[in-house]
């Protein structure tokens, strides 16, 4: 009975503050990273995830849900909303079309009724407790988009807490911590000094003393991880850490500079450092995206140019270290390693990886929760997508091993602390630039290494990614972890003669999942053969994708 009459009153809540926040009448879909478009349009679509947002903590015993208010790498102009699950994953993949269908419902009280059918179907009770907690990024759009959120959590009496401007990455952080609050095994302090300082401890241990050399300039996209980036440097203790760090590309009072010619996407796909503040030749670099959740290594060269380590570099990086690591503290037949990546990975590291490291390789389509759930399946799961985007699982078993093991020699103590501090270094929630990049720091001062040692490990094979606009891109469907199109008929025959003529070439075509576009990737033995097979899958893609073909 308290259902039903909770069900009405849920019902005459949800219509009053539904018909505040109408939404425009296109198709939504939850998309690589929930939903992203123009700003303009994403007020009633928040309305209608923050009711999602809800159901979906009562659905897991009243546990903290998170809602992102985001558009990353996207344009100024744009936002975007996504849902993070009680361990700080992303929200799992059969509720995205729980969430299409609430989005696209066609008035306020069809938007009711799929409301109630999810809550029936999925035994929901609507008199429990449920909690949301929410962030958003530095793009002024975030105020009103937060302010429909509220509205739907008031609605349907769900305790709420804002945490206003935050990464990406800390509010996956927050969700996860305030869930394990109080429990044998937390994650940390539910506060956003918390984070910074389990970071900052965990950076000091994982060095071991050793040092770290020259500076490193990090560009901030103009976005949230300039302001956070500073104050995390606030917690890094200077009698124990010489960390000489340049924030560049840190305005935040401009919205329009956001990843405007800088940011992690702008260097991965331009394949050139940001103009402004041009890098002094040698000088180590780095580049965020506007959300602060991915991140690429870069130095330019008067002689050789540029040179980027991005993420397939990292997870090659990180890959080796820890399993070097392992070796040495004698886990090596107790706990398995894995690499994931998705079809954008540089040929060159996937052989690196399985032919030299010798530790497997899963390919999944895009999207860091599809790769998160693989590694997952290893005890040690280092995933990231080239765009440096990822970062590296370690399961119950193996925190236990790096703690309880009885070391048998100095060696592997030190080897088992490193992975300790490792494990608390490396968010385990989704994938964090500032925390990547600290892990990076990390590696290169244990190896003492820079980043021309570290680009020497294997060559990439050369390649070029392209963005191509079409009429239609849902046209563009996709098999085999998305190397393959099954959708539109016959273009990928076309695709496949056109890679045939390049050698070492490979080349796949894909609609994007946050951006109205489709995304061609290729590779070949040569950048002007890359470059031309590019061109060639492009123009495919640009003729199979205008509907009056
Ligand atoms: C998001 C996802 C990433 C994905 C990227 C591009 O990144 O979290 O996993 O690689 O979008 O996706 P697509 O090619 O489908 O547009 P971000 O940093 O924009 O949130």
């Amino acid at each position: 009975m308290a259902s039903v009459v909770s069900s009405a009153s849920h019902d005459a809540a949800i219509l009053a503050a539904s018909a505040k926040h109408p939404t425009v009448p296109q198709v939504y879909k939850y998309g690589t990273a929930g939903f992203r478009m123009n700003a303009d349009l994403l007020d009633g679509v928040t309305f209608r995830v923050g009711l999602l947002a809800s159901l979906r903590s009562r659905n897991k015993s009243s546990t903290a849900i998170g809602v992102m208010i985001t558009a990353s790498h996207n344009p100024a102009v744009d936002n975007g909303v996504k849902i993070v699950d009680p361990l700080g994953d992303m929200l799992e993949q059969e509720w995205e079309q729980y969430a299409t269908a609430l989005v696209n419902a066609k008035s306020d009280e069809e938007l009711v009724r799929i409301y109630n059918k999810l809550a029936t179907d999925q035994k929901i009770d609507l008199t429990a407790k449920a909690k949301v907690i929410y962030g958003r990024d530095t793009r002024p759009s975030g105020h009103t988009l937060v302010a429909a959120l509220a509205d739907a959590l008031d609605a349907t009496n769900t305790q709420h807490v804002d945490y206003k401007i935050l990464t990406t990455p800390q509010l996956h952080y927050l969700v996860r911590a305030t869930n394990t609050e109080g429990k044998p095994i937390t994650y940390g302090k539910v506060s956003e000094e918390g984070y910074y300082e389990k970071l900052a401890e965990a950076f000091v241990r994982a060095l071991q003393g050793r040092k770290i050399q020259g500076t490193l300039q990090v560009d901030c996209a103009n976005g949230v991880g300039g302001p956070k980036l500073a104050e995390f440097l606030k917690y890094v203790p200077k009698d124990k850490v010489d960390f000489d760090v340049k924030v560049v590309n840190d305005d935040v009072l401009r919205p329009e500079v956001l990843n405007l010619d800088c940011g992690a996407d702008f260097v991965k796909t331009k394949q050139r450092a940001p103009p402004n503040p041009k890098p002094e030749p040698g000088l180590r670099c780095c580049s965020l995206d506007g959300d602060a959740d991915r991140l690429i290594y870069y130095w330019t060269d008067p002689d050789t140019g540029f040179f980027m380590l991005d993420g397939d570099r990292i997870a090659s990086l990180a890959a080796w270290f820890i399993s070097e690591l392992i070796e040495s503290a004698g886990l090596r037949d107790s706990l398995n390693i894995g690499v994931v990546q998705t079809a954008y990975a540089n040929g060159g590291s996937t052989n690196f990886i399985t032919r030299h490291l010798n530790i497997p390789v899963v390919c999944t389509a895009t999207g860091v929760k599809h790769l998160h759930h693989v590694a997952q399946q290893f005890d040690i799961g280092v995933y990231f997508e080239a765009n440096g985007h990822g970062t590296v699982l370690f399961s119950a078993d193996a925190r236990k091993a790096f703690k309880q093991a009885q070391p048998q020699s100095p060696g592997q103590k030190d080897a088992m602390e490193i992975l300790a501090s490792l494990a608390d270094l490396i968010n385990q929630t989704v994938g964090d630039a500032i925390s990547d990049m600290l892990l990076v720091e990390a590696i290169l001062a244990h190896k003492n290494w820079t980043l021309r040692d570290w680009a020497q490990t294997y060559r990439d094979l050369p390649n070029r990614l392209v963005r191509v606009e079409v009429g239609d891109k849902d046209l563009f469907q996709t098999y085999d972890s998305e190397r393959r199109l099954s959708h539109p008929e016959g273009a990928q025959d076309e695709i496949d003669g056109a890679v045939k003529k390049y050698s070492e070439a490979r080349a796949f075509a894909r609609a994007s999942g946050t951006e109205n576009a489709c995304r061609v990737y290729a590779e070949a033995a040569s950048h002007a053969q890359a470059n031309e097979l590019a061109d060639r899958v492009a123009r495919i893609v640009e003729r199979y994708g205008s509907t009056s073909q």
